[in-house]
């Protein structure tokens, strides 16, 4: 693979830049995300999900975009802004379809980092150019409106934001921020920034509380956290401003707004996650980046309560989220059933966006146990392992009936997948002063800036397979710096940092670190493993972690999952799934008790994984994110135990 070693200069500097413009007002995060740019991701198992985004996520993504007529529309809207007439031109699709195109754009810029690739990166140009030429003249851009201002799509509305709970104006506003500030990043280039700020622009002249403005807030979620980022790339705080203005007037009588939208109550009222699950986790994510980007702690409070209530009682073993089909949506306490579940990838990503936020407010390693046990298992299944084919709803249990495909007419699952797997190399490490966080664990390389100096390091690993981490310090500051491991929950015995799942076996694994060949004790801070000491080239930390396969059992409450238990590894959830058991009827097969397991590792099979055995091979279970890749059939996560 060509991993690229060295950053050019001038990327470095506009990153530099860009950490050093974010949060003008004076308040931030405390926990500063190492970005994307600064970690060259070399590991095997993220490597191949790197290359499959790389060689077909985003190449499909980008030719269903040209297929379906996502390309053409903004051509024709911009055919149709330059006409006297109206050009008759009928508007199909979903209003959101434009956000498909941002959507892999992100991505593809993700990408670049890892694989720089100047024919993408033209081609990306030349979408740009298309996009551009569909914004209205005053920045709008909304091509199920601009195409046929008479007839525009039938969830629009006749006049811009009127129909703003079903339109997705700001839905797209939201996506097409987040696109162009990836873009930017990436590439340092201006041109699709540029079209985010003028639509950003318009928006904020136009919606707002002051003289001559319209009071309308998102029907979807998303310009929030979109509208934060803008501003700490930009500096501009009226983007902060219009994004507080979207979180404090929900809930305050709009029409047409329910609990579906998070607009039952004000939101600083809210308790509990209802509603869509991608609207209320992308919603939760703006909480937080208001809560940090303008220090005012009821937002830190509100936030934190909804996620109490989130993990505590709504959350599946796999971090999916959205126990309901009807409203795609958040169940009652407890309500977490597996055949139906619904568990949306764009969910499972929110979610990953939640509680990397979560981190980052609060310091603890317990965000990062929800989102790895969401990233493993409820993102990662969302994509077939070559990453051509897409699962929308993600079930714990299946009869058959479910299977991967390449594209919906809804799409925002796939393309979401576009965009999020590139950019995994950003959740790896944070940092907060001169303390160095590794909240992930995959092989890399990395070089970033503490408070006293620069910093680098090379982590080796075959996590998720194995618990061993080796990691070589290739720069420190002369002071010296405090390197934070993440210990996970699942090597203390904590399936989540909450009481719905609990491990059922009774086992106690362990782990250790070593610095240099000798093992160091400490007491964990947060989750975290802490040394702090001078370091120089060369230093080796090791951490070793027990990782046997568990069995996990659920809270009495959820009845679904009462008399079975689930099987999982390190952060890995498993299922049987009908071809690795000829003759058994997996969703009836019984586990008994206290099943003895056993794990061999098959370099060829799905990739490359853990297989796991019960008894004497009476059943075999393989990893959850790779089931359905042999055809349709059974498959069950949660199985009985008598
Ligand atoms: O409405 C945009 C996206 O389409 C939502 O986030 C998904 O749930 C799907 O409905
Ligand atoms: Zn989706």
């Amino acid at each position: 693979m060509n991993f690229r070693t060295t950053l050019p200069l001038c990327l470095i500097l506009l990153q530099a830049a860009l950490v050093s413009c974010s949060g003008p007002s004076g308040h931030d995060y405390p926990y500063r995300p190492v970005p994307f740019t600064s970690v060259q991701v070399t590991d095997p198992f993220w490597g191949q999900r790197l290359k499959a985004s790389r060689e077909v996520t985003i190449p499909l993504a980008f030719s269903k975009c040209e297929e379906t007529g996502r390309y053409r529309n903004f051509e024709e809207a911009a055919l149709q802004m330059h006409s006297d007439k109206n050009l008759g031109f009928v508007v199909r699709g979903l209003p959101f379809d434009d956000t498909d195109v941002y959507k892999t754009i992100e991505g593809a810029s993700y990408l670049l980092q890892t694989y720089p690739d100047p024919k993408l990166e033209a081609y990306i140009d030349s979408v740009l150019v298309i996009v551009a030429a569909a914004q209205e003249p005053d920045g709008y851009i909304y091509t199920a409106r601009t195409r046929n201002p008479e007839h525009p799509h039938r969830w629009s509305g006749a006049e811009r934001w009127v129909q703003i709970e079903d339109s997705h104006e700001l839905y797209d506003l939201g996506h097409l921020i987040e696109g162009a500030v990836a873009h930017y990043r990436a590439t340092g280039k201006r041109n699709f920034l540029d079209i985010a700020i003028k639509y950003a622009d318009c928006v904020c002249r136009e919606i707002g509380p002051g003289e001559g403005q319209q009071v309308r807030v998102p029907g979807h979620q998303i310009a929030e956290m979109a509208l934060a980022k803008l501003y700490t790339v930009t500096g501009d705080r009226k983007y902060l401003d219009e994004a507080k203005f979207f979180i404090d007037m929900r809930g305050h009588g709009e029409k047409g707004m329910d609990a579906y939208r998070q607009s039952d109550v004000p939101v600083l009222e809210q308790t509990e996650a209802v509603g869509h699950a991608v609207r209320a986790e992308y919603m939760y994510s703006g909480i937080a980046d208001i809560a940090a980007l303008t220090g005012e702690k009821e937002y830190i409070d509100v936030i934190d309560r909804i996620w109490e209530n989130m993990v505590g009682k709504k959350i599946y073993l796999t971090g999916g989220v959205g126990a309901r089909r009807e409203g795609e949506a958040f169940g009652d306490a407890y309500e977490l059933p597996n055949l139906t579940s619904y568990c949306e990838t764009c969910a499972a990503i929110g979610n990953v966006y939640t509680n990397w936020r979560m981190f980052l407010l609060h310091g603890s390693s317990k965000y990062y146990d929800v989102l790895e046990r969401t990233l493993y298992n409820g993102v990662l299944s969302g994509v077939s392992l070559d990453g051509g084919t897409f699962f929308y709803p993600n079930p714990l249990e299946s009869d058959g009936r479910h299977q991967r495909q390449d594209w919906f007419g809804c799409a925002c699952c796939p393309s979401n997948i576009a965009r999020f797997i590139p950019s995994v190399a950003g959740y790896v490490y944070a940092v907060r002063g001169d303390d160095l966080y590794v909240n992930l664990y995959m092989a890399n390389r990395m070089s970033d800036k503490l408070k006293s100096g620069g910093v680098a390091l090379t982590m080796d690993t075959d996590y998720p397979w194995k618990g061993d981490v080796a990691i070589t310090v290739d720069q420190a500051p002369a002071k010296g710096f405090t390197l934070r491991l993440r210990i996970p929950g699942w090597v203390r015995n904590e399936v989540l940092p909450s009481d719905l799942y609990s491990y059922a076996d009774g086992l106690q694994p362990g782990y250790k670190v070593l610095v240099n060949g000798t093992e160091v004790q400490a007491g964990l801070e947060e989750g975290y493993f802490c040394i702090s000491r001078k370091w120089k080239a060369g230093d080796r930390v090791e951490l070793v972690m027990d990782m046997p396969a568990r069995t996990v059992k659920a809270h009495p409450a959820v009845k679904d999952d009462e008399g079975r238990l689930a099987i999982e590894k390190g952060p890995i959830v498993y299922c049987a799934e009908w071809p690795d058991n000829p003759g058994v009827q997996v969703r009836e097969a019984v586990l008994g008790p206290a099943p003895q397991l056993s794990v061999r590792h098959d370099a060829e099979k799905l990739y490359g994984i853990d297989e796991i055995s019960v008894g004497d091979g009476a059943l075999t279970l393989i990893p959850y994110y790779a089931w359905n890749h042999r055809g349709a059939g059974d498959m069950a996560v949660w199985l009985k135990t008598e």
